[in-house]
């Protein structure tokens, strides 16, 4: 069995607990601007533990795209190195879980579209990655 290692964020482990206790009806979007949550559940890459981290909601068709923004920190968050050693994870959107498979987006024009879309659902990801000289990464998830 895995264990599940919460995240030693507060107000990160409290959106999960909050999102995943109620069902998926309370706790699903983002604090102060209200837009919405998904929680992506992914296995630690040197742990081997369950992770479970908030991502804003950003769809194309069934599939979700995943930017590991981190408010344009300086460094990638951990997340994106457990997604690029298993790229399993489970997605719930609100009262739904799903079973997906992820990939980082390399090609130019795929990426493109879509950072359009996240921007598009989450302004201020374009603000983010004028704060780091790092290039976000982005993840597509695809039903498994
Ligand atoms: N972060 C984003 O990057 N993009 C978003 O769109 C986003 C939206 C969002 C909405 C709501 C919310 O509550 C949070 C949101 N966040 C968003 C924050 C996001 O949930 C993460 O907290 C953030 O991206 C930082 O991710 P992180 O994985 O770096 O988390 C830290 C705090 C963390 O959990 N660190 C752990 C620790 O113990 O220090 C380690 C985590 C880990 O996965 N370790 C791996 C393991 O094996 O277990 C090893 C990883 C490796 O180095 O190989």
């Amino acid at each position: 069995m895995r264990e599940y290692l919460p995240s030693p964020s507060d107000w990160v482990r409290e959106q999960v607990e909050l999102y995943e206790g109620s069902g998926g009806t309370q706790g699903t979007t983002l604090r102060d601007m209200g837009l919405p949550v998904i929680i992506v559940t992914n296995i630690g890459n040197k742990t081997g533990g369950i992770r479970k981290t908030p991502l804003m909601r950003v769809k194309d068709g069934d599939n979700y795209v995943l930017v590991g923004s981190r408010g344009g920190a300086p460094k990638h968050p951990e997340w994106v190195y457990n997604l690029r050693a298993n790229a399993d994870v489970e997605i719930r959107d609100l009262a739904e879980v799903y079973s997906m498979r992820v990939r980082e987006v390399e090609d130019d024009a795929e990426r493109e579209r879509l950072w359009a879309l996240a921007v598009e659902a989450f302004p201020p990801y374009a603000e983010y990655q004028t704060r780091t000289s790092r290039k976000i990464p982005v993840f597509l998830a695809e039903p498994a």
